[in-house]
C-alpha cells in the first residue's frame, strides 16, 4: 500500500504514521468497526467522488444498526472526505472511512464506549488489477456460505462480517482461483467476498435479490440504473449455482472491483470463456460516468474543488 501524507482522524489531519490504536482496542479485538469503500476519480473538472452521499448514508446506517454513537454528521464526514483528498493532493483515490471503538477492554459491551472516525485516501487501482478487468477472472463457489441475516446484520459494513469474506477468499486462492463466489444459507448464489454478482442470459441481466442476504451494493444499483439506458432488461431474482455454469456472461461489481468479468466458475467456462460483450459495454459506460464524461449522471459526482 502506498503511504499517504495525512489521515483524517476525528476531525484533525494527522501524519500517516501517527494514525495508530492500542492493541487492546475493542474494534481490533472484536471486529466492531464499521467501514466504507468509496472512490474518487479524475474528471475534466478536477477530482470528483462517486455517489458520496449514498456511501455516507450506508456508513451511518451501519453504525446505527450497532447503536454506535456517530460523532460526526453526514455533512462533517463529507467535508472530512473531501479535505482528505485535497490535503493529500490526490486526483484518484480509494477512500476508506472507518468508525471504531477506540476504548480498550475485554468486555463485549459497547455501551458508554467512545468511538473514533478515521478517513484514509489511498491510490488504489482495480481490486483485480488491469489484467483482471481486461482478461476476466476465474472463480470458485466457496464451501463457506455467506453470513445470513438471522446471525449477523448482512447490510452493515461491519469489519467482523469480513471474516466470512476472508475465509472464502483463502479457500478460493489456495485452490488456484482468483476469487470466491458465496452461496446464501438458502442455497442460492449470493455474491463475492466484496463484490455483487450479475449473470447474463439471453441479453437479460440477472442479479441476486436482497433476500439472498447480499450487501446491496451502490455499484449494483448504478448498473441497474444505467442498464435501462442501454436497453437492457434487469431481473433481481434468486440464482441457482448451475446457472453460473451455463450463462452467457457473468461479472462482479463493486467500488473496489468496479466491473470485473468472470470467465469461469468451478472450472466451467462462462460463455465462450472470454469477457462478455455486455460486461465490457457496461464497464466502458461505468468508466465514463465515474469520470464525469456522461452528463446525465453528473449528479452522482461530488467535485473535490
Ligand atoms: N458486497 C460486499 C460484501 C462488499 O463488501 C461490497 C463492497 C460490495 C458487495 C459492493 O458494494 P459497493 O458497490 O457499494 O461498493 N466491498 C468493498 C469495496 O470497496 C470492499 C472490497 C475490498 O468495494
Amino acid at each position: 500500500m502506498q503511504k499517504q501524507q495525512f489521515i483524517w482522524l476525528d476531525g484533525k489531519m494527522v501524519k500517516f504514521e501517527d494514525a495508530k490504536v492500542h492493541v487492546l482496542t475493542h474494534s481490533l479485538q472484536y471486529g466492531s468497526g464499521m467501514f466504507e469503500g468509496i472512490r474518487c476519480y479524475k474528471t475534466a473538472a478536477g477530482p470528483a467522488i462517486f455517489r458520496l452521499g449514498d456511501h455516507i448514508r450506508r456508513f451511518l446506517n451501519s453504525a446505527k444498526i450497532y447503536r454506535m454513537p456517530a460523532k460526526f454528521s453526514a455533512e462533517e464526514l463529507r467535508d472530512g472526505i473531501i479535505s482528505t483528498i485535497k490535503k493529500n493532493g490526490l486526483e484518484e483515490a480509494y477512500i476508506r472511512p472507518f468508525m471504531f471503538y477506540k476504548d480498550i477492554g475485554i468486555g463485549f459491551n459497547t455501551k458508554g464506549k467512545s468511538t473514533s472516525v478515521a478517513i484514509a485516501a489511498i491510490p488504489f487501482g482495480n481490486l483485480f488489477g488491469h489484467a483482471g478487468v481486461s482478461k476476466g477472472i476465474r472463480c470458485k463457489v466457496s464451501s463457506w456460505l455467506r453470513i445470513n441475516s438471522s446471525t449477523l446484520p448482512v447490510g452493515a459494513k461491519a469489519s467482523g462480517n469480513y471474516l466470512n469474506s476472508i475465509i472464502a477468499s483463502i479457500e478460493a486462492n489456495d485452490s488456484g482461483y482468483d476469487e470466491a463466489i458465496l452461496m446464501s444459507s438458502f442455497g442460492k448464489v449470493a455474491e463475492g467476498p466484496g463484490e455483487n454478482i450479475f449473470i447474463v442470459q439471453d441479453g437479460i441481466l440477472i442479479t441476486p435479490p436482497k433476500q439472498s442476504d447480499i450487501l446491496v451494493g451502490i455499484t449494483r444499483d448504478t448498473i441497474i440504473k444505467i442498464a435501462g439506458d442501454m436497453g437492457l432488461e434487469v431481473a433481481e431474482r434468486e440464482i441457482r449455482r448451475e446457472e453460473l455454469y451455463v450463462s452467457d456472461e457473468a461479472f462482479f461489481c463493486g467500488t473496489a472491483a468496479e466491473i470485473t468479468p468472470i470467465i469461469s466458475v468451478d472450472s466451467r467456462a462462462v460463455g465462450n470463456g472470454k469477457p462478455g460483450q455486455i460486461a465490457k459495454a457496461l464497464g466502458e459506460r461505468y468508466s465514463k460516468i465515474v469520470r464525469g464524461e456522461d452528463k446525465k449522471y453528473r449528479g452522482w459526482l461530488s467535485p473535490v474543488d
